[in-house]
C-alpha cells in the first residue's frame, strides 16, 4: 500500500500539492527548506537546494517548425522540471525532480521491433541524428486537470516508422519504457505493472504531430522529464505520452497499457483530451494552466482534442468518443 502523503495520478490520495495552489504550496516548501536551514542545516544535502533549481542540462540546437506552436505563454522551465509525473521515481509532483538523478542516460538504446520488415536497436546518438531536430511547442493535458506548454525538442515517430518499414500485420505500436530497480526507487511500489506501457493505433502513431523528444528549452531532455527520449502525443491525456523509452514494439492487437491495467473504466486506450467526457471521478471540463497568474486566475476551458482537433479529428471519425475514451 502507498504511504497515505502520496500523491497517485487519479486523485485517490490527495497531497498538499494536490490541495494547496501551486505558489502557495512552492512558497511552503521554500519556507520548510529555509526553516530547516536554521535549524538543522547539516541535515540538508546540496539536492535539497538543487531541488528548486532550474535543471542545467547540456544545451541542444533546434529549428523551431512554424506549423508546430501555441501563441499561448510558455510555461517556466522551473515548473516543468519540478512539477513532474514519473512514478517510477515517486508519486508525489516532487520527487522525480529530487530521485531522477540516478538515472543512467548513457549508453541508451532503443529497440524497434515486432510486424516489421527493419528491425534495428538504435543507440541514442543515432536517434539524435536520425532526423532534423525541430523546436515545437506544445500543450501539455494531465488527465489530473493540470495542463503546461513546453517547447519540445525532436521529430516525428513518423521518421523512425517509415525507416522501420512496418508488415500489414502492424495495425498498433506499443512504447515500453526503462523499468530497471536500480536506477528507479519507485519501481519498488508496484502501483503501476512495470514497465510502463503505452501504446497508439497506427494512424495516430504516423500522425505528424506525434513527436519522438529528446530535449525542451533548447537542452537535453532533464531526467525528470524522461530523458534521454520519450513520446510526446499532445492531443491525448499527458500518460500516453511515456518516458524512458527503450522498445518500440510493433503489434496486430492492441496493446496493454499500465493505466488502463491499473483501472480500465477510468484510463482508456484512446485517452484523447475531451472536455465532454468526464473521468469517472471528477469532470475534464477545465484545466488549471500551471504557473498561470495568481491562485485565484480561473481555470481555462478544456479544449477538445487538447486544441489539435484540426490536425486529429478526422482520426476519429464515426467512432463514438465515450464508448472509446
Ligand atoms: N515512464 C513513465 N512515463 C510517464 C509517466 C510515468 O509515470 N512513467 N507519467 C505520465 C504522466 S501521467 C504525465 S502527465 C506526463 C508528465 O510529463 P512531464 O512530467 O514531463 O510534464 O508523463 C507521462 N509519462
Ligand atoms: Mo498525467
Amino acid at each position: 500500500m502507498l504511504i497515505k502523503t502520496s500523491t497517485r495520478f487519479d486523485g485517490s490520495d490527495i497531497a498538499a500539492s494536490d490541495i494547496t495552489p501551486q505558489p502557495v504550496f512552492e512558497r511552503r516548501r521554500q519556507f520548510v527548506l529555509s526553516a530547516g536551514l536554521g535549524v538543522a542545516g547539516l541535515a540538508l544535502t546540496p539536492r535539497a537546494f538543487a531541488a528548486n533549481a532550474p535543471a542545467d542540462e547540456a544545451k541542444l540546437a533546434a529549428t523551431p517548425n512554424p506549423k508546430f506552436q501555441v501563441s499561448d505563454t510558455q510555461t517556466s522551465l522551473k515548473d516543468i522540471t519540478s512539477y513532474n509525473n514519473f512514478y517510477e521515481f515517486g508519486t508525489d509532483k516532487g520527487d522525480p525532480v529530487e530521485n531522477a538523478h540516478t538515472l543512467q542516460t548513457r549508453p541508451w538504446s532503443v529497440s524497434v521491433e515486432g510486424e516489421i520488415h527493419n528491425p534495428k536497436t538504435y543507440g541514442i546518438d543515432e536517434i539524435l541524428k536520425l532526423a532534423p531536430l525541430e523546436e515545437r511547442t506544445y500543450r501539455l493535458r494531465c488527465v489530473e486537470g493540470w495542463s503546461m506548454v513546453i517547447p519540445w525538442i525532436g521529430f516525428s515517430l513518423s521518421e523512425i516508422i517509415k525507416r522501420a518499414q512496418p508488415t500489414a500485420n502492424a495495425k498498433y505500436v506499443q512504447f515500453i519504457t526503462l523499468a530497471d530497480p536500480k536506477q528507479m526507487p519507485g519501481l519498488s511500489s508496484n502501483i503501476l505493472n512495470w514497465p510502463y506501457s503505452e501504446g497508439l493505433r497506427m494512424d495516430e502513431a504516423m500522425n505528424p504531430l506525434t513527436l519522438v523528444t529528446v530535449g525542451l528549452y533548447g537542452q537535453v531532455l532533464p531526467k525528470q522529464d524522461g530523458a534521454p527520449v520519450r513520446i510526446i502525443v499532445p492531443w491525448k491525456y499527458g500518460f500516453k505520452s511515456a518516458k524512458s523509452l527503450v522498445k518500440i514494439r510493433f503489434v496486430e492487437k492492441q496493446p496493454p497499457t499500465s493505466w488502463n491495467q491499473y483501472a480500465s473504466s477510468e484510463y482508456g486506450f484512446y485517452s484523447n483530451v475531451n472536455p465532454d467526457v468526464d473521468h469517472p471521478r471528477w469532470s475534464q471540463a477545465t484545466e488549471r494552466r500551471i504557473g498561470d497568474g495568481s491562485v485565484f486566475s480561473p481555470k481555462r476551458k478544456t479544449l477538445m482534442f487538447n486544441g489539435y482537433g484540426d490536425q486529429v479529428a478526422s482520426m476519429y471519425q464515426g467512432m463514438d468518443l465515450r464508448k472509446f475514451y
